[in-house]
């Protein structure tokens, strides 16, 4: 299999170039420039450490330097699973200097995710953080390399046990680094929340992903001044990008790492690192207002609270700036590209009952019917899109790509939404079976094939329901084969072994006794998992009144 690629059609990149859209930057050329611009600037704050851009790009030239020492040629791919450490982004950026392609896997993710990760992209090598939350991912990098031929090293930062290499051991001279990429090369593989199965790959380039981080920091007022609280995953691709930490870098600004979510961590931060700007997932956002609420914390310098990566609700949208003090901004988006926001000229209402428009003008946004005609404006349909930064293919996936992609290249994101005639968009929900649990997507046919593989198990359905605390609750809903049994705890017990990210495992399972079929046969997983919701969300409205 060939490295990945990310191709445009010969007339839209054209326009893309003229429009000054794409304008041949790459992430090499990018952590350079900003360290000859501001060599002492500190662009990294973790704990007590502050690294200056000079330091950020000397590590990553020497790590880069060791992997090009180690045999590894441009365009393989690294796969990447660390918490929100300094190292990340040595690592990162050290691969992008080597001309390798960093695949992000989430700190959650367990075996199986990883496996199938590191197995897709063909990776050579796996950069772990040897701990995160207590958890031994140097281990599990381990027990994954011994699965998959050709990835050759296991490096970790922190305690590196044997078999594997530390990364701090991994040092060459950057005199042997290869020339920079090209910028319409693929800079890395994002992964896709997605409805079937385990994750996708997503090819994004240096040209469309760095135009996005210029996009981005316009709309967000990002500076040499800004400070960018990293709360979610580095490896979420609105933590990077919406401008996130790689947008501030863009800037020239400086990004400090939370450790952990929780508000009072969060908010001791931002007052003493002078945050100006962080994004948080719907949930996290209650959290922060019902917290500071309580403890009234210093917020003076938080100019921005972005949220996105599930709806935010409008009662809570309305909370934020009277309790927090800072502008709220929705930011809606997705790995594989489109990004929304609201606007600081938006007004209230747009900015409390929208998730914003396109970054780009270019963006081309169709809301579809099923049977694939426009709708007007004001009424829900399915959205599709195209555009300077949003990919028209996943690596290496034929089937998936013949149904997330129309044949002109637009990308069908399974999101409902109505467009506004101001172009802003409100989202509605999914079209497809993907749960939003805490802005974590699950593909309900994944977890259902997880449990059909229990001995026990004859038939599994999962849903999502709206849940207060997570957005979006999984229920799934089980029929034994006949003659057996099984319970709840059991069939955690069974997700549980097999090595999946916990959030995975639902957080309801019910046992049933058969699931409805028609005349003429089965329905159709779709309308099944419909009328399984409906009936949760009847029950619990039915417990509501009594
Ligand atoms: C972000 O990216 P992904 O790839 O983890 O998830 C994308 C999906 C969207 O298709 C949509 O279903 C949902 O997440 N989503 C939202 C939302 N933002 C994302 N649904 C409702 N309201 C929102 N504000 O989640 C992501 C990527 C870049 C920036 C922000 C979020």
């Amino acid at each position: 299999m060939s490295n990945p690629t990310q191709i445009w059609p010969a007339d839209r990149a054209r326009s893309y170039r003229e429009k000054g859209y794409w304008r041949g930057e790459t992430f090499p050329a990018l952590l350079r420039q900003r360290a000859a611009a501001h060599p002492d600037r500190i662009c990294l704050t973790s704990g007590t450490q502050n690294w200056s851009y000079a330091e950020l790009h000397t590590r990553a030239l020497r790590f880069g330097a060791g992997l090009v020492a180690l045999g590894l040629q441009p365009g393989e791919r690294i796969l990447i699973q660390m918490g929100n450490v300094p190292e990340f982004f040595q690592a990162v950026f050290g691969a992008f200097a080597a001309g390798l392609v960093p695949v992000y896997a989430l700190p959650a993710h367990r075996r199986a995710e990883v496996q199938h990760l590191a197995g897709k992209s063909q990776a050579r090598a796996i950069v772990v953080q040897d701990k995160i939350d207590r958890f031994d991912h140097a281990q599990l990098a381990l027990e994954v390399q011994a699965e998959l031929d050709g990835l050759d090293h296991v490096i970790i930062s922190g305690t590196a046990p044997e078999g594997t290499l530390a990364l701090e051991d991994i040092q060459g001279d950057p005199a042997c680094l290869p020339a920079d990429p090209d910028p319409q090369s693929v800079a890395f593989l994002q992964i896709s929340g997605g409805s079937t199965g385990l994750p996708k790959l997503i090819p994004r380039t240096h040209d469309d992903y760095i135009y996005s981080l210029r996009g981005s920091n316009a709309l967000c007022g990002m500076d040499e001044n800004s400070v960018y609280l990293a709360v979610l995953p580095n490896a979420h691709n609105f933590t990077m990008s919406s401008p996130g930490t790689f947008g501030t870098f863009y800037a020239g600004g400086r990004v400090v790492l939370c450790p952990t979510p929780l508000p009072q961590i969060a908010f001791g931060l931002s007052a003493r690192e002078n945050v100006t700007i962080t994004g948080l997932v719907p949930p996290l956002a209650l959290l922060w207002l019902d917290a500071a609420e309580k403890l009234q914390p210093d917020l003076s310098s938080l100019q921005i609270l972005q949220v996105g990566g599930a709806k935010f609700l409008p009662e809570a949208a309305r909370r934020v700036t009277p309790v927090l003090g800072c502008r709220l901004q929705q930011v809606f988006g997705m790995a594989e590209g489109l990004v929304c926001y609201t606007r600081a000229e938006d007004s209230d209402a747009l900015v409390i009952g929208t998730q914003g428009r396109p970054i780009c003008p270019d963006d081309e946004v169709l809301v579809l019917d099923d049977a694939g005609h426009p709708v007007p404006d004001g009424q829900p349909g399915n959205l599709l899109t195209r555009g300077p930064y949003t990919i028209s293919a996943y690596h290496d996936d034929p089937s998936a790509n013949a149904r997330s992609f129309t044949e002109d290249g637009f990308y069908r994101t399974g999101d409902m939404v109505i467009r506004l005639p101001s172009g802003h968009l409100v989202v509605q929900g999914r079209s497809n079976d993907q749960i939003n649990r805490n802005g974590e997507k699950i593909s309900a046919e994944e977890v259902e094939d997880l449990l059909l593989s229990h001995p026990a198990v004859f038939d599994a359905v999962v849903v999502s329901i709206p849940d207060a605390r997570l957005g979006e609750r999984a229920c799934a809903f089980i029929q034994p084969k006949e003659g057996q049994s099984t319970d709840a705890s059991a069939l955690r017990a069974h997700l549980r072994a097999r090595d999946v990210a916990a959030f995975k495992i639902p957080d309801e399972i019910r046992m049933v006794t058969g699931f409805a079929t028609t005349a003429v046969g089965k329905i159709s997983r779709r309308q099944l998992r419909e009328s399984l919701r409906a009936s949760v969300l009847a029950e619990e409205a039915a417990a509501q009144e009594a």
